[in-house]
């Protein structure tokens, strides 16, 4: 799992106004919608909870220790859907005991190998991977505006990428996947046996025009891919498409570090209530 850096930060929590518009402007849902399709909710199934709950943050210091301003990035990106979040002044079982003592009913904490949302009463525990894949995925469907019976291509896969498959093939997509080491596309195949695992990346961008780029590597989609009508939602770090080919596909390219797997992570794990 690729691990964010300091800069990552910078500036996610300023931005996510003019972010959510931009989503509104790509896939006629804001971060909300998106997040609530990812877990087959709408967004003011929430609202009623937004008053109920309250969310922890934890710093958590095992590891490689603590990414400076990533707990204070996920708290912002929970209260700008306007729940009541709050980042513990200790870090590890101080902070979580912290976040407990202060009526936290939802615990967001990660350390190097796993990212998590916990609802505390509802025993429910929601991982980022899967939650990013199923997000990344919502924003996809709605980008396209539907999946039913379309060809969809899933990049990496990893944890995000199954989640994006996932959530695809209940949207009646039609999914191949595709990841540089066979045996990872042949297990998730073993897992999900409608999708159709691909080994040549060439062929199958060739024939896609939705695709979920969910891989590490930086630069995985070439510019004779990007065609008109060609849609990316790319929850991979680094992001999978360079930097001039981004100006190139802009308006139907999503990424970012952070956003809509945060926000899928607390829906996911609050849908069980609404
Ligand atoms: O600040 C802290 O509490 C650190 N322990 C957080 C470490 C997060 C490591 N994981 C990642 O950077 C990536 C994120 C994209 C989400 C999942 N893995």
């Amino acid at each position: 799992m690729t691990r964010l850096l300091e800069e990552d930060m910078h500036g996610v929590g300023e931005k996510l106004a003019r972010y959510d518009q931009q989503l509104q402007r790509m896939t006629g849902s804001g971060l909300a919608g998106i997040a609530a399709y990812s877990v087959d909710r709408q967004p003011e199934d929430f609202l009623p909870l937004r008053d109920k709950l309250t969310i922890g943050v934890v710093p958590v210091s095992s590891g490689q220790g603590i990414i400076t301003g990533f707990s204070q990035t996920v708290q912002q990106i929970i209260g700008f859907l306007g729940f009541s979040a709050f980042v513990t002044k200790q870090k590890d079982v101080g902070g979580l005991a912290e976040a407990v003592s202060n009526g936290a009913q939802v615990i967001f904490l990660a350390d190097d190998d796993c990212f998590a949302a916990f609802h505390l009463a509802g025993g429910k525990v929601v991982d980022n991977g899967e939650a990013t894949g199923r997000g990344y995925a919502a924003a996809l469907a709605l980008m396209a505006g539907g999946l039913e019976g379309k060809r969809t291509l899933v990049l990496g896969a990893g944890p995000v990428g199954a989640g994006a498959a996932s959530f695809l093939l209940q949207q009646g997509a039609n999914v191949s996947v595709y990841d540089i080491d066979s045996i990872k596309t042949e297990r998730l195949r073993q897992l999900m046996p409608a999708v159709k695992a691909v080994n040549e990346l060439d062929r199958a961008l060739a024939a896609c025009r939705l695709v979920i780029e969910a891989t590490p590597a930086a630069d995985t989609i070439k510019k004779k891919y990007l065609v008109p009508d060609m849609r990316i939602a790319a929850p991979g770090i680094p992001v999978g498409i360079n930097e001039q080919c981004q100006q190139l596909i802009s308006g139907r390219f999503i990424h970012d570090v952070l956003e809509i797997g945060v926000a899928s992570m607390l829906y996911a794990v609050l849908s069980d209530e609404c």
